[in-house]
């Protein structure tokens, strides 16, 4: 079962213990990552405390009765000062802090994050918990809004309803925390579905939350596949809203199912995957291109939304960039997610490693293959892979692996970013190019949620560069962003007519 993959017989990580933790490989700490560095003995400690646990699966009778007692319990959380909720959400993020090194081991056990993608994953998670403190503190008190004399008006934002939550494996804390954290400190009780592939960390998560003080109702957890125990939340009656991350189809299939329900017309907020490109243009730096093209293509094994997908170079400079990009792409370790020395750790299961593995059969007889093969079936590992194609259009499916497929251009830029609009996603967009006027006329022609010039496409940064797309990407809006806890709310306007008699 889903449940079982996770752990071995005794709910210890299948992974050696990382001797490079002891920097046994590495004898100066200068080879590490600067955030393991500092936590090195305590991350070692957690570690070698690490378990999965298994989680039980929700039944659907289970569903509805959470669904009920979220309904139930949301007028007494919505009612709530916003400051005694904000106030909630900042201990649970001092607490996430205390416990940055166990919530590492866990998402590296679990997970299969490398060392420093799990403590950026942990802070991630604390900044969401801090900024939608402070944002629902700001955005909820009332507003006076101007009008006739003789008349007060006064508009304020308040919670909806139960909302579910779900969320997928690829951050497991992080969007699970950010989803979880905006619903409720807007006044609405939860309902979350984390991916049957991380349930634990999602469980350690919903731990320190109670701990914090959100009653038990308020913040209900449900594990499970989500063509079930998701689908079943989703169509129960009392759910006033529903936030999903996840694949594309999957956003489709909630929504369909939200408007074939009777009753109240219920918002979904979805971000959804992306075929990210990156436009490389004549007067572009070929070091910084490949640079920025392997971190954004291959950290995190490509399991990020925002990973570069699609690198479109101009012809006269395309062997160099390409040449350069092979070098680097064979340069990085693959393998042990616990070892420090890993750059590209597993895919998170034998499911992912057969849909990336079907794609790259397919590019290999639809596409110049540019390195050699490098899938291991066991460990679920995928050297870094680069595809030589020749039109935008045969990128069109998201590969949620560490593969590249890159295309040379000439002519006009203009037409290059039509044809990757045509795509109809709209997530990330690169753009490498020495000339000012000609980045900000193609970031404002391309449709993308984040553009990023001159660098690499890895930048969610709660409150920075909020994060989010459009089109098949999803719906907006972005999330750590200024307009993302307004979609979580219901509004309303109180006018009062200040002249009647006792007014
Ligand atoms: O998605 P899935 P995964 C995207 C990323 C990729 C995908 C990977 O681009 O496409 O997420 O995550 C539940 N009814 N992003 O494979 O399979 C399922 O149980 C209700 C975008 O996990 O769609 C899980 O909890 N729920 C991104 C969740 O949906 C259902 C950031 C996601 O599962 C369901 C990160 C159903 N019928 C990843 N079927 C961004 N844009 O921010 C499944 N689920």
């Amino acid at each position: 079962s889903p449940m079982e993959r996770c752990a071995s017989e005794d709910g210890k990580p299948a992974f050696a213990l990382p001797a490079r933790l002891y920097g046994a490989q590495r004898p100066n700490s200068e080879g590490l990552d600067p955030a393991v560095a500092e936590h090195r003995e305590r991350l070692f400690a957690a570690w070698r405390q690490v378990a999965v646990p298994r989680v039980p699966e929700a039944s659907a009778g289970e569903a509805s009765a959470a669904a009920r007692r979220a309904a139930e319990a949301f007028d007494a959380w919505n009612h709530r000062p916003v400051a005694e909720r904000a106030a909630v959400l900042r201990r649970a993020a001092d607490a996430m802090q205390a416990q940055l090194p166990p919530l590492c081991a866990l998402l590296v056990a679990e997970a299969r994050k490398t060392w420093p993608d799990a403590i950026a994953e942990v802070r991630e998670a604390i900044d969401f918990l801090r900024y939608y403190a402070t944002e629902a503190e700001r955005l909820l008190a009332p507003v006076e809004l101007p009008g006739p004399t003789g008349e007060r008006n006064t508009l304020r934002l308040h919670g909806r309803g139960a909302w579910v939550c779900i969320s997928p494996w690829n951050f497991p804390l992080a969007i699970f925390t950010g989803q979880v954290a905006a619903a409720l400190v807007t006044g609405n009780t939860v309902l979350a579905k984390p991916a049957e592939q991380t349930p634990a960390i999602a469980r350690e998560a919903v731990r320190l939350l109670h701990a914090a003080g959100v009653p038990a109702e308020v913040l209900q957890l449900l594990h499970g596949p989500g063509e079930t125990v998701g689908a079943a939340l989703v169509a129960e009656p009392a759910v006033a809203g529903v936030v999903f991350t996840g694949s594309t189809p999957v956003a489709k299939a909630i929504q369909r199912a939200l408007a074939a329900k009777d009753g109240p017309i219920v918002p979904l907020i979805a971000e959804t995957g992306g075929v990210n490109a990156m436009l490389v243009d004549s007067s572009a730096l070929p070091e910084q291109v490949a640079d920025a093209v392997v971190q954004s293509a291959f950290r995190s094994a490509g399991q990020r939304c925002s990973a570069l997908r699609l690198l479109c170079v101009h012809e006269s400079i395309a062997d160099g960039v390409i040449e350069m990009v092979r070098g680097a792409a064979q340069a990085l370790v693959v393998g042990d997610p616990t070892d420090l020395a890993t750059d590209v750790g597993p895919l998170i299961d034998a499911e992912a490693f057969d849909g990336v593995a079907r794609h790259l059969a397919r590019l290999r007889t639809t596409a110049r293959a540019l390195l050699p093969e490098g899938e291991d079936a066991t460990t679920h590992t995928v050297a870094p892979q680069l595809f030589e194609i020749r039109h935008v259009a045969e990128a069109s499916q998201e590969i949620f692996g560490p593969v590249l497929q890159v295309l040379r251009w000439r002519g006009d830029p203009k037409d290059v970013i039509a044809q990757v609009n045509a795509l109809g996603y709209g997530l990330t967009l690169g753009l490498q190019t020495r000339i000012d006027s000609r980045a900000l006329a193609l970031a404002a022609q391309a449709r993308a949620g984040n553009v990023y010039v001159n660098r690499n496409t890895i930048g969610a940064v709660v409150g920075v560069q909020p994060f989010g797309g459009e089109g098949l990407s999803g719906t907006g809006p972005k999330a750590g962003g200024p307009h993302y806890l307004p979609r979580f709310c219901a509004e309303q306007t109180l006018t009062i007519n200040t002249t009647a008699a006792g007014g």
